[in-house]
Formats: C-alpha cells, sequence, structure tokens
C-alpha cells in the first residue's frame, strides 16, 4: 500500500490545549516505521497550517472558530483529495475531530460514493440549535451528512458528503439530550457500548462492515482515540468511562483489515498534555498497524 500522512493540528474544534499536539505524539510513537514494516511505502506530507486559537476571537458562541475551521478543513479537503486521486492511503492525524469535516469531504470529492464507520464515544452529530458547548468537534458526523450551519456543509463545494445508510457509529456512550433526536431523524446505524457489550464486538463489526460497504467503492474509518476506556486511552479531552478495550479495538481493526474496504482514516483527539507517557499515540499507532495488515503470527 502507498500511504499517505496528513497531519492537522488543530484544536479550535474543542475547549483543551494539547491537542494540537497530536500529530507530533503520534509520529513520536513511530508511525512511520511501523508501517514501513507491514510493507507500505509511506510518504508524510507534514502538517496542513493551522491557526492559533491565542490569534483568534469567538465570534459564535455556538460555533466557535466557525470561520477558521471551515478555512481548515477547505485545505484539508484539498490535500486528502490529491492523495486519493494519486492511489494513496491517506492517514490523517489529529488534532481535534472537526478535522474529519475537512478530511471526509475530502475522501468523498475523489470518490463520491464512500461508506463511514466512526469509532467516538460520542456520537458528533450536534448542530448550533442542539450543542452543549458549541465546540464544532461535537458536529462532524452531522456536518457530513449535510446536518448543519451551511458554511461547514458546504466545505468543499457539494453536499452532502455521506449517506445514511452507510453510516455506522460504533462505541457511543455518550450522547446529549437534542442530538439523540438528530440522530433517530437522521437513519445512521448506531451501536452502542451496550450492544458491544451484548453482542461482542465481533458480531459488531461483522454487521458495521455489512453495512458501511453495501454499494459503496470505499469506506472512510473515522477514529476518535476517545471511543477507548480512558484506562487504555487517557490522553482525550473528553474521557468517558466503559469504552472500548484494547482487545477490542485490535479485534475491530483485524476485522476491517481482513474486509479489506477502508480506504483513508482519520487518527484524532489523541492529547499528549493530557496523557500519560504517549500511551494514547500508542495505542492509536497499535491500531492502525492492525487496520493496515499486521498480524500475530
Ligand atoms: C459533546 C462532546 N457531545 C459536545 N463531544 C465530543 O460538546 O458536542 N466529541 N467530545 O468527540
Ligand atoms: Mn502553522
Ligand atoms: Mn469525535
Ligand atoms: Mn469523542
Amino acid at each position: 500500500k502507498q500511504v499517505s500522512i496528513i497531519g492537522v493540528p488543530l484544536d479550535l474544534g474543542q475547549g483543551r490545549r494539547g491537542v494540537d499536539m497530536g500529530p507530533s505524539a503520534i509520529r513520536y510513537a513511530n508511525l512511520q516505521e511501523r508501517l514501513q514494516k507491514l510493507g507500505c511505502q509511506v510518504t508524510d506530507l507534514g502538517n496542513v497550517d493551522v491557526p492559533t486559537p491565542e490569534s483568534q476571537r469567538v465570534e459564535h458562541e455556538k460555533l466557535k472558530y466557525l470561520k477558521e475551521i471551515v478555512s481548515v478543513s477547505n485545505h484539508v479537503a484539498e490535500r486528502v483529495a490529491a492523495e486519493m486521486q494519486q492511489g494513496k492511503f491517506p492517514i490523517i492525524l489529529g488534532g481535534d475531530h472537526s478535522m474529519a469535516i475537512g478530511s471526509v469531504a475530502g475522501v468523498t470529492k475523489a470518490n463520491r460514493n464512500i461508506g463511514v464507520i466512526w469509532f467516538d464515544a460520542h456520537a458528533d452529530m450536534n448542530t448550533e440549535e442542539t450543542t452543549p458547548s458549541g465546540n464544532i468537534h461535537g458536529m462532524p458526523l452531522a456536518v457530513s451528512l449535510g446536518i448543519g450551519h451551511p458554511d461547514l456543509t458546504g466545505v468543499a463545494g457539494f453536499q452532502p458528503k455521506i449517506q445514511a445508510k452507510n453510516v455506522v457509529l460504533v462505541g457511543a456512550r455518550s450522547i446529549d439530550e437534542e442530538e439523540r433526536l438528530i440522530i433517530r431523524r437522521s437513519g445512521i446505524t448506531v451501536f452502542t457500548m451496550h450492544e458491544i457489550d451484548k453482542l461482542g464486538m465481533s458480531k459488531v463489526m461483522s454487521e458495521a462492515i455489512r453495512i458501511a460497504s453495501d454499494g459503496v467503492s470505499g469506506v472512510h474509518l473515522s477514529l476518535d482515540l476517545d471511543a477507548f476506556d480512558p484506562r487504555e486511552a487517557p490522553g482525550v479531552g473528553t474521557p468517558v468511562l466503559g469504552g472500548v478495550t484494547y482487545r477490542e479495538g485490535h479485534l475491530a481493526m483485524e476485522m476491517l483489515a481482513s474486509a479489506d474496504m477502508v480506504t483513508s482514516v482519520d487518527v484524532v483527539e489523541v492529547n499528549p498534555v493530557l496523557d500519560v507517557e504517549n500511551r494514547t499515540a500508542r495505542v492509536a499507532v497499535d491500531m492502525i498497524g492492525s487496520l493496515l495488515g499486521k498480524t500475530v503470527l
């Protein structure tokens, strides 16, 4: 596989400093070396330029840093689309999850018909009307479905990017009151921690793979590290108890690898300032390794 790494040190989509260092933390955990050992041809394209919060002003309390995030998203979309068009497998390193507005836009700009598997403790289905925080990282899945502020849904010049029938959320356990209504109306499939506990990760992932890949030409994986249990991945801005275990994570990634339909991936919300010895970035690199074909034997 030809892999392109793109860093997006964006922290404007949430309230805690440090997630802008996510791309460095993941690189420090030897992402490139891991991929090369798997036989991938890796090009690291460096980071996309992102403004620092200290040099900006919040203009809209329910859509914090809207203007800046729209601008970064358009840049990310261009970079990602260019790599996809050359047949590369992009790995986009966040930054906070608002970054996925741009990456999903880029992936679908290159290839309009794509499914999405969204690994997250949260649903990221808020809008300006439902958000309790005003943080845009709680909105990117809604935005990609064409739900939300037109400046966000209009990134890259077309919408919606993805179709609800091919969108699967895995690992959810913290959903806001009114966000729930948007999820129900949207028609996406949700496997919460309840389903993972009850059915097992194996059953959940075979369903997720079936739904996301039905009738599409590829699947984008958006991996929010807060999907994992904070005991194993503590370095995230909004940890929620009772998450996916390290072992379940590996199984999920291995099943995606053998299904062989993932064509791009986001790795987001790694915050080394909140972490313990870069553990969360190392979990991220381990997961990407399994996703790209690492096996025990
Ligand atoms: C919450 C937190 N639902 C919000 N969202 C997070 O602010 O909209 N997403 N942390 O990853
Ligand atoms: Mn810069
Ligand atoms: Mn998220
Ligand atoms: Mn999350």
